[in-house]
């Protein structure tokens, strides 16, 4: 496909609630998303990089630079045939793998539209509607937490994942469980622990939680895998994982039971796809992790989860949770059992609200295979 424009923008959307981890509070995203336009036809990707970079070495302003000087013009100066294309046409770039998903996951989204499958069809998706979670911030008290909980549980959320720190995890656990002995309950302590805290950890064997995501290092197989042997609950791996080698490796080694998939963390669906047949092959389930996105990122979640291994529910939940407006429509919605269905429509099957988007732009720039032309439209 002749790549014609690639149009990469800012956009500032506030959350409906702050967002609490280990790392740090969110209360607004700024959301980079490409727009790729081939043939008569346009592809959309999003930039799940965070405004700082406290999840991973990544941020809005590191891609948009990524892009906007390397990856943008690489992939104007070719004709890929494929999305699977676009990891060799990326290669001399190291790292910056939520950069490279923006553009690649807009690629899978043109092929879909060209080829006149879903999204989910295309990357060779089963599963007609994917089973959904909600991954609830650090709140204020636990009394707070609960109320938040009984409404996702109305909600219909088939698992409850739980963000924690030191003070913020035996004694939540405790209430939770006590409350709702039976529900499907996580925790994702992003990194916050080390191994000293091994006996703390072990006495989250006592909640019978579906697992504990990466409780140490974001770059760490080896401890995770001393970790492992002293509990009963299985870890899952997010940060660490970035290829399908870090998978195998992580599974060998036994540094997890369960791994955690991100489109951007792992640089796109060609990665994600091989990261879920490396777990496949081992007999490890995988799920589908958010980043706070927004409707395009989300769309292109829901893709994946459809493929055969998402056998967990994901952090993949409705737009109403995170957005007072979306920027696609439908808006993804959530049955009142806790799943998404999946659209069957060409491409990713939501279309993008251009006037909405175009309103909240805050900065903008035309990427051609030579040079690019900048716009500042207003100050951030
Ligand atoms: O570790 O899964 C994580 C959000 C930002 C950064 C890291 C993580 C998260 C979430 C949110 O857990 C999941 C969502 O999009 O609802
Ligand atoms: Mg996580």
């Amino acid at each position: 496909m002749k790549i014609d424009a690639i149009l990469l923008r800012e956009l500032h959307l506030p959350l409906m609630r702050p967002f609490e981890t280990s790392f740090g509070v969110t209360r607004e995203r700024r959301i980079l998303l490409a727009e790729i336009k081939s043939e008569g036809l346009t592809g959309w990707g999003e930039c799940t990089a965070g405004e700082h970079p406290y999840y991973s070495e990544e941020s809005t302003d590191s891609a948009w630079q990524v892009i906007v000087d390397e990856l943008g013009p690489m992939l104007a100066a070719e004709l890929p045939e494929h999305g699977s294309n676009c990891p060799s046409i990326f290669r001399a770039v190291r790292g910056n793998r939520m950069a490279k998903a923006t553009l690649e996951n807009a690629i899978w989204d043109l092929e879909a539209q060209r080829e006149g499958v879903s999204l989910s069809r295309l990357i060779g998706g089963v599963r007609r509607r994917i089973p959904c979670g909600v991954s609830l911030g650090i709140q204020p008290t636990i009394p707070e937490l609960l109320a938040v909980i009984d409404r996702e549980l109305a909600a219909g959320y088939q698992r409850i994942k739980l963000k924690c720190k030191p003070g913020w995890d035996v004694e939540v656990f405790e209430k939770v469980r006590n409350r709702w002995p039976a529900i499907t309950l996580s925790c994702d302590a992003n990194s916050v622990y080390r191994l000293k805290d091994a006996d703390h950890l072990a006495n989250f064997d006592a909640f019978d939680l579906l697992m504990i995501e990466q409780p140490l290092w974001h770059d760490d197989f080896y401890y995770h895998a001393m970790l492992q042997k002293r509990l009963r609950t299985a870890i899952c791996l997010d940060e660490s994982i970035h290829n399908r080698r870090d998978a195998q490796a992580a599974i060998e080694m036994e540094s997890c039971r369960i791994i955690n998939i991100k489109l951007g963390r792992v640089g796109g669906f060609s990665e994600a796809i091989a990261v879920h047949n490396a777990a496949l092959e081992r007999n490890i389930p995988v799920w589908c992790g958010g980043m706070l996105e927004s409707g395009v990122g989300r769309s292109h979640n829901i893709a994946l989860s459809t493929l055969k291994n998402f056998s967990l529910p994901g952090d993949v939940s409705a737009s109403a949770r995170y957005w007072a407006e979306d920027i696609i429509e439908p808006e993804v919605a959530v049955s009142s059992t806790g799943e998404i269905d999946i659209p069957e429509t060409p491409g990713r099957g939501y279309k993008v609200r251009t006037d909405l988007v175009e309103r909240l732009t805050t900065r903008k720039e035309t990427i051609r295979a030579v040079k690019t032309v900048s716009k500042i439209l207003r100050p951030a």
